[in-house]
């Protein structure tokens, strides 16, 4: 697959219900039955081994830094990688930064919301369009240097079905700026909390479910993100719940983990109290058998 040509993306199927600008492949247009044009489809696309799926939502001042480190990760993969990126309705001049990356390389899809939905919503989307072996999502601020994205695949792998990035385990390291050391603690004894009630509650030896940075295979993939209701910050706990009830193996990973001068769009009190009643709100769906 060459991938670094500066040739419009080739298209994918779409997510869920929001506006997908990509061009139909020239498959679906050909003439004939229905299931011939399937079977011809899957025959001649290439397989793709790994997708990248970034959530976007503005920083216009940031974005051209981190879409450029994203078009030379994908140029610079050795197996068939796809980068998918899931603009959630961002200003006009991260849009178009956004739109007009399609061009940049070979494999790389640009979907956009409309209206915005949320980080879940995004990542689901982003999920579902994607083809490779392996699927991962990652913060568009590059929190999680790329080079981390080959420890979740290598994890991938090795044979578990999902494997996330976890900031507390004794091997992980933070590089931050010490103008950030306050607001940084306190963010930490949140989310400490927040995960002492999510260990509590829905999901028992998860050391951190907030990590930007997880890995699905295909199949586990296909299994979760369907189900997914939780359309903003909290979807990741919803996603960890889903591959435990359907006895997939998840393992957790140390990780580098950066901050530095990227403004996070995380509201503590705002964004806490919803994450808390997406706890609710997941057990319920379980109690209505929604995840089955
Ligand atoms: N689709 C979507 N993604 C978002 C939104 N807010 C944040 N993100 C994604 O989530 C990542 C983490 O958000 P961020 O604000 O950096 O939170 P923090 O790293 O936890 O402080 C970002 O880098 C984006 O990739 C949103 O409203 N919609
Ligand atoms: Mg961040």
């Amino acid at each position: 697959m060459r991938r670094c040509r500066r040739d419009p993306a080739p298209g994918t199927r779409l997510g869920r219900t929001a506006s997908a600008p990509e061009r139909e492949p020239p498959q679906a247009r050909a003439s004939g039955p229905a299931s011939l044009r399937r079977i011809f489809a899957s025959v001649t696309r290439e397989s793709v081994y790994l997708s990248l799926i970034v959530p976007v939502r503005n920083g216009a001042d940031r974005l051209p830094r981190h879409l450029e480190a994203l078009r030379q990760f994908l140029c610079t993969q050795s197996r068939p990688t796809e980068l998918i990126l899931v603009d959630d309705h961002s200003e006009p001049t991260a849009a178009a930064l956004l739109a007009g990356f399609r061009a940049a390389a070979e494999g790389v899809t640009v979907l956009r919301n409309d209206p915005h939905r949320g980080k879940g919503f995004s990542v689901a989307r982003g999920m579902q369009a994607a083809r490779g072996a392996y699927r991962v999502f990652t913060d568009v601020d590059l929190a999680y240097p790329l080079d981390e994205v080959a420890k979740i695949v290598q994890q991938l792998e090795a044979g578990c079905d999902v494997a996330v990035a976890c900031r507390v385990l004794p091997d992980s390291r933070y590089l931050m700026s010490p103008s950030y050391f306050h607001y940084l603690y306190t963010r930490h004894l949140m989310s400490r909390l927040f995960n002492r009630v999510v260990r509590l509650t829905l999901l028992p030896r998860i050391l951190d479910t907030q990590a930007g940075l997880k890995g699905f295979t295909a199949r586990a993939g296909a299994l979760i993100f369907p189900r997914l209701t939780v359309a903003g910050f909290g979807f990741d706990v919803e996603a960890l719940y889903i591959a435990r009830k359907h006895g997939l193996r998840v393992v957790q990973t140390p990780v580098h983990y950066r901050y530095d001068d990227e403004p996070s769009t995380v509201r503590f009190a705002g964004d806490a109290v919803e994450m808390l009643q997406d706890l609710v709100r997941i057990r319920w769906n379980d109690w209505r058998g929604r995840y089955r």
